[in-house]
């Protein structure tokens, strides 16, 4: 008799906990999903968009550029090629006199830049900040490859077509994650392209600045990207000194049917 009774104690406390188990299992769901509320002021079924892949976004940014496919800090001509079985976009140097500064593989080809960098909206989300990722050994990690592992939002604004932008190779590796700014002097790195780095700064060309600028203000309102004092008035004086252009409008127009948010700062600026 004694042993039953320990015997169906020990079950009714295996039963308890694996309710609380699961309760907290659940618990933790609802309070992530909550996290991101609140922190989006959205619900997660009113997602600005609802591409989660950013290699699908870069495919498709084929058909907003198809008869203007120029890179965005050098104006270089580019056209898609088979290369060894593989699509490659590749950058037609002489369109634009560009000349590789050290990365002569990677000036090559074209790559979709983030304008604001997946380290800046990225730093958003938990799942940058604090490594709540586990690798297959064990060892708990953070950051980019954690956040496409675990985030939602985060995919979709890394692959948000508004923010993206075609750049030489070389150039996006260059930029990094650089703030733009002014930087005195007209040194020039790349050939016949205006573009240049200094420090942790990145000067873009006088005609892409309020383009940049807008998709700063977009990126904000729409994911809560923070955008520091100085920043804002930069990109406020840019705004206004290169104001919307006929091709941003269209690519933006393009934008908005494939991914079906809008973009209020080229639209209705
Ligand atoms: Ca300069
Ligand atoms: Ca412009």
């Amino acid at each position: 008799m004694r042993k039953i009774l320990i015997f169906s104690s020990f079950l009714f406390i295996l039963f308890q906990s694996n309710i609380l188990y699961a309760q907290t299992d659940l618990n933790f769901e609802i309070m992530h999903y909550l996290a991101n509320d609140i922190l989006l002021g959205v619900g997660e079924n009113k997602l600005p968009h609802n591409n989660e892949s950013f290699s699908k976004a870069k495919k498709l940014m084929k058909n907003v550029y198809y008869d203007n496919q120029k890179s965005f800090y050098c104006g270089c001509q580019y056209d898609y090629k088979q290369i060894n079985g593989k699509e490659k976009i590749v950058v037609d140097a002489a369109s634009c006199g560009y000349i590789s500064r050290k990365n002569a593989e990677r000036g090559k080809y074209i790559e979709w830049e983030h304008i604001v960098p997946a380290h800046a909206f990225g730093n958003t989300r938990q799942c940058w900040r604090e490594p709540i990722c586990t690798d297959k050994n064990g060892k708990s990690f953070k950051g980019r490859k954690c956040c496409e592992k675990t985030d939602k939002m985060f995919r979709i604004m890394q692959a948000d077509m508004y923010n993206l932008q075609p750049a030489v190779g070389e150039i996006n590796a260059d930029r990094s994650n650089y703030h733009y700014g002014i930087i005195a002097g007209e040194p020039r790195e790349y050939g016949e392209c205006d573009f240049e780095i200094e420090g942790k700064l990145a000067e873009p060309k006088e005609d892409i600045r309020g383009d940049i600028a807008r998709t700063y203000f977009y990126m904000e309102a729409t994911y809560g990207v923070k955008i520091s004092d100085k920043q804002r008035k930069l990109f406020e004086v840019w705004n206004k000194q290169d104001p919307v252009s006929e091709w941003e409008r269209t690519r933006v127009e393009r934008i908005e049917k494939i991914q079906g948010n809008k973009n209020k700062f080229i639209l209705n600026p």
